[in-house]
């Protein structure tokens, strides 16, 4: 540890107690880490202590002495992020609210309170338990509620009614400041000033602590059915899919897959998975008030479908038939994880999927790797892996992405809609942010945290 830090430990273990001020290595190794591929991981810095408050009147005061001597805060969640948000790369604090999980459930105005360590599993069965539903599934359940809200989470099920940004209500957070600010509440109309909760939300760590969120929830869990759809190639898939958005169902969830690579995932997971023909998939989950609301659905998919020359359609009706599906189509990322380099989360307007798609496999050809694509079709939002091949030098690697980062920015997209910017895409960045409102945007920075104490290093390679 360096002097400062050194310096720092007393005081904190003042604030906190011995048990939360963690200094040792071995005890913070996870910590270190998220679930970005190795070759991008960012390099842990070799000094941290790892803080573990318990209220947010201790996340307000490590923030104020962290401020006071000009220490930097890494604020981590469940550390389940793929471009090395969470990583601590300069000698600081790891602020860990893990303790901090409560959740209470307001039936009458149907939303949950939660404490940001709370996680995303934690958060579901709440709201299963009172009776009520939280429809998105934005990733591992081990996620943290604060992580969802600093990368304004997507996942598999955001069709309907959007990422997480469409969800949140109100928001508590401290500044680097040590100061508390409450936004929002159990409110479905706030129009008073700017949205500053808006602003925090997806902001990844570097403006304030989230410690405490106002979640809508959704009355009782609806009647569901999930679709499973094989069709002969992905341009047939794709038009299906374009057709199914521009009639009156709206799914909550429509995702592309690939055969070999869905094969892959069940493989690695010791599922059967249960379409095991049709080169491209899509996966459709539906929800509707009444059975026959949900079966007059799946007619009408059906029915679309077969213009698209499908195969036998599979239709799982039982809760733990549909949560398999789900698990092996979020599997697909670990599965891959071994050989991958890099994994692309872009997004471009949902008509242009195809031609993005076109042209990846044209990349694919050109440079002679495998480029595996799937993602959440219904919000155009692809993932893009960039895998690693035996016997090559892998600087291939920087160059498939550029061109597929600039070819997203000519289709109209951006370089990401789920994952965020992170620590190991700020120089990308600049392919969709102008020079104006990159410069906004680190005012707001400024403006937030003078210091640049928090999360130094994401978002923006320099400030
Ligand atoms: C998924 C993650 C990788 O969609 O975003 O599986
Ligand atoms: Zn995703």
């Amino acid at each position: 540890m360096n002097s400062s830090l050194n310096s720092i430990v007393g005081r904190l273990i003042e604030i906190l107690g011995k048990e939360w001020v963690i200094t040792d290595r071995e005890m913070m190794e996870s910590y270190l880490r998220d679930e970005t591929p190795e070759p991008m991981r960012p390099k842990p810095t070799s000094a941290a202590v790892l803080v573990k408050p318990s209220s947010t009147k201790e996340v307000s005061q490590i923030l104020k002495l962290s401020d006071e001597m000009r220490i930097p805060v890494f604020p981590v969640g469940g550390r389940t992020g793929l471009v090395g948000g969470s990583i601590p790369t300069k000698p600081g604090i790891i602020l860990s609210l893990e303790r901090m999980k409560k959740i209470s459930i307001d039936r009458d105005n149907l939303m949950a309170v939660a404490e940001a360590g709370s996680t995303l599993g934690d958060l579901i069965k709440a709201s299963e338990d009172a009776g009520l539903f939280f429809p998105p599934h934005p990733g591992d359940e081990g996620a943290q509620i604060g992580g969802l809200i600093a990368t304004n989470a997507g996942g598999v099920r955001a069709v309907k009614y959007g990422v997480i940004r469409s969800y949140v209500k109100g928001i508590e957070a401290v500044l680097p400041s040590g100061e508390i600010i409450t936004l929002g509440g159990k409110l479905l109309k706030n129009n008073t000033g700017y949205d500053l909760m808006q602003l925090i939300i997806g902001s990844e760590g570097t403006l304030c602590v989230v410690t405490k969120v106002v979640i809508k929830l959704h009355p009782k869990s609806p009647f569901t059915a999930t679709l499973i759809l094989p069709f002969p190639n992905r341009s047939e898939a794709l038009k299906c899919a374009k057709k199914i958005l521009l009639s009156d169902i709206v799914p909550l969830a429509l995702e592309y897959v690939g055969l070999k690579e869905i094969l892959m995932a069940a493989e690695h997971l010791n599922e059967e998975w249960p379409v095991q023909f049709g080169n491209a998939q899509l996966i459709i989950t539906l929800t509707g008030t009444s059975e026959d609301e949900l079966l007059s659905a799946c007619e009408k998919i059906s029915r679309i479908s077969e213009e698209h020359n499908v195969g036998e359609t599979v239709l799982a009706e039982r809760k733990e038939e549909q949560e398999k599906i789900l698990r092996v189509r979020s599997n697909i990322y670990t599965s891959l994880k071994p050989r991958m380099v890099d994994i692309l989360d872009v997004t471009v307007p949902p008509s242009n999927l195809d031609a993005l798609m076109g042209f990846v496999d044209e990349v694919s050809r050109r440079y002679g790797v495998y480029l595996p694509v799937y993602g959440h079709a219904g919000d155009g939002n692809l993932h893009i892996h960039i895998m690693q091949e035996e016997g090559k030098e892998m600087d291939y690697a920087e160059k498939v992405k550029r061109e597929v980062y600039e070819a997203c920015v000519r289709f109209g997209g951006v370089i990401t809609g789920e994952h965020g910017i992170g620590k190991i895409r700020t120089e990308d960045i600049r392919l969709v942010l102008g020079k104006k409102e990159l410069e906004l945007m680190k005012e707001i920075k400024k403006l937030f945290d003078p210091n640049n104490i928090l999360n130094p290093g994401a978002v923006f390679s320099k400030i």
